[in-house]
């Protein structure tokens, strides 16, 4: 059976978890032994990138890369379109997701606690999530992409959406969001995968939030 390396609260083990429950592939999921940085999961995982993936001999790291092997090897419930063009704007999408968006987001990440935060770093960071969400909306305006199936670029486009919905009036100001974007959430949360998923990643959501003292 193959074997994922996740932590709690990581946005990208929920990214991937999507896709597994959506693919239907059977899957253990176990912390990293001695932690993340450790020196026994560094012995398995060199980058000690989570999440990881083992499947046999192979060790492979980052989620978009784990993506497109699941998608190689278990082909049943495809999550690239059939189409040269729809495949190229579904990995637009998740390379958007994970090199713009979720990088915005991220901005955020040292100034949840509301004890260390600091007002200008969440101005700024507000500022290019906004920046962001502006332009995917306007992308997801353009996009063909059908919305009743679910692709490998909605992954962690969803779980990161989530985030930031979860961030504002928390730690980031209100959110002018973009009606394609709201709009896109959800019908992306109609989606079984994307639903059960957030029913049992939310709680790591919050509590994470919680730990922080920004709830
Ligand atoms: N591009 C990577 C990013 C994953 C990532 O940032 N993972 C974090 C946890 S959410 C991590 O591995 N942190 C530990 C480290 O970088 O050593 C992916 O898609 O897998």
């Amino acid at each position: 059976m193959l074997r994922v390396y996740t932590s709690d609260h990581s946005l990208y083990c929920a990214k991937l978890r999507i896709l597994l429950r959506h693919k239907q592939i059977p899957f253990e999921e176990v912390p990293p032994p001695g932690g993340g940085g450790s020196k026994e999961f560094l012995s398995i995982v060199p980058s000690g990138n989570i999440p990881a993936l083992v499947d046999g001999a192979l060790v492979l790291t980052d989620s978009e890369a784990i993506a497109e092997y699941l998608e190689e090897k278990h082909p049943d419930h495809p999550m690239l379109p059939d189409t040269l063009i729809g495949r190229a704007l579904s990995r637009e999408r998740s390379r958007f997701s994970d090199t713009r968006l979720e990088p915005a987001l991220r901005l955020t990440f040292p100034h949840v606690a509301p004890a260390t935060r600091d007002p200008q770093s969440i101005t700024d960071a507000h500022a290019m999530i906004t920046k962001r969400l502006v332009a995917l909306g306007v992308m997801l305006d353009r996009s063909p992409l059908p919305r009743d199936q679910l692709w490998m670029g909605d992954c962690g486009t969803i779980v990161t959406l989530e985030w930031i919905a979860l961030f504002e009036g928390r730690v980031i100001p209100a959110l002018d969001w973009p009606e394609a974007v709201t709009t896109y959430r959800a019908q992306m949360l109609e989606h079984a995968a994307v639903a059960e998923e957030m029913q049992a990643y939310r709680p790591e959501m919050l509590l994470y939030m919680h730990e922080k003292g920004a709830l």
